[in-house]
Parts: C-alpha cells; structure tokens; sequence
C-alpha cells in the first residue's frame, strides 16, 4: 500500500575518514575556547549576527519537530534595565537565603554574586522559552514532546552558533525566572529556560581557572 509520507532526497556531505578526524579534532579545538564570561563591554555588533545564530539553533531537532521555543532578544536599555533589577531581587534572596550551603560553596570558585550588571552592560539579551504546548493558525491547543531536551540541544546550538561567529556568551540562570514572562509580555505556555547574556568581553576580562573532566571521566566505551 502506497503511504502518503511527502519525503525528499537526503542532503548529506559524506567525508573520507581522515577528513572526519581533521574536522572532528578541528571543532573541538574550537569550541573548547568557549568560555563563560561575566564581565562585558557595551559595544554591539550587527543584529544579523544574533538573527543567523536563531537561525541556527532552529535547526535543531525537536520532539515531533514541534519545535517548542521561543526566543526573545532584548536590545532595549531600559528592558534590560527592569531585567537587571528583577534579576538581582531574585538573586539577592538566592545568596541571601535560599541557596543551601553546598550550594554556595560550590558556586565560590566561580566568584559569583547577586549583583548582575552585564544584563544593562551587554548589548543584546536573548531570553529562551519552552513552549510545553502550542497553538497552531486556528487556534487549537497541541501538546509538545520532550521540551526541556529540545530546548536544551537548541540552545547547544545557539551558544556554539555565538561562539563561532566571535560573540561571547553567559548562560544565565536567575531562579526563579517567572518574571521574564511578565517583563517581556510572554505568555503563560512558555516557561523560561535560560537568559543568555551575549556580547564581547570587556578588555582584560578574566575567567575562573577550571577546567573539564577527561574524556575517560566522561565517556566510557564498551
Ligand atoms: N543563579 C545564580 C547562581 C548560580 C547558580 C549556578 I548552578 C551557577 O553555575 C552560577 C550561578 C547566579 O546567576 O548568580
């Protein structure tokens, strides 16, 4: 019986297998240079660069390509300005109260604080949504699959879309973040996922001295 699957030709770029080494070894080289950075500088760069970055991470594969994110991305100062603010009252009860001492203690080597002046400093926010249902052109109400991992690989993308392109970036996470949906008028199916602060980094900015475990500490092969 004749299904009524619409398919089209794969597009694959097949490599030799030396090919798939260089490259393989080629983006970790890149992407390993990709540090979290806490400290930017107010210069901007084009829209485009953050507009071919969305694009990117839209790519990503998502549970019944339901695609279930949203993306809202803050230039505007004095947005920025009420983020910061709601951001830091938050934050100021994390430190202050909420967070567990394991917690804070862990936190220490990477020098954190409730203040967050890169929300008003870096030129462009990017305030990721899981959309747990959606609403399609008539109005009907469709469940979403596997949202938090689509989400999650979608902002994998997105970060290492910044990444090349030179844009640094902090995966922020103010908790609780119901205030996004207030501030940026989203509504009550989307949940924020995370606040990506993007940007450069503001000269002579420094990192925590961490690094990342083996790969025989990650991975095992059987
Ligand atoms: N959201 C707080 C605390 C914080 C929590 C974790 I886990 C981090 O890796 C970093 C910070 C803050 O942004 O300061």
């Amino acid at each position: 019986m004749e299904n009524d699957l619409d398919e089209i030709p794969l597009v694959f770029n097949e490599q030799s297998p030396e090919s798939m080494c260089q490259s393989s070894e080629a983006f970790y080289q890149a992407i390993k240079t990709r540090r979290t950075v806490r400290d930017f500088s107010a210069r901007s760069f084009p829209r485009s660069v953050i507009e071919n970055a969305l694009l990117a991470a839209g790519t990503a594969p998502s549970g019944a390509n339901m695609q279930p994110w949203h993306f809202v991305v803050v230039e505007n100062p004095e947005v920025k300005k009420q983020l910061r603010e709601a951001a830091e009252q938050e934050e100021r009860e994390f430190y202050e109260r909420r967070a567990s001492e394991e917690w804070l203690e862990a936190l220490a080597p990477l020098g954190t604080d409730a203040h967050k002046p890169f929300l008003e400093t870096a030129p462009y926010l990017i305030a990721i949504f899981i959309k747990k249902f959606s609403f399609d052109e008539v109005g009907q109400r469709h469940k979403n699959y596997y949202t938090s991992e689509s989400v999650g690989i979608a902002t994998g993308f997105l970060i290492s879309a910044l990444h090349q392109a030179g844009v640094a970036t902090l995966t922020h996470t103010p908790s609780p973040m119901k205030f996004l949906n207030k501030i940026l008028g989203r509504p009550d199916n989307e949940r924020p996922f995370l606040l990506l602060v993007t940007g450069y980094p503001q000269d002579g900015a420094k990192v925590p001295n961490i690094d990342k475990f083996d790969l025989s500490e990650t991975s095992s092969f059987i």
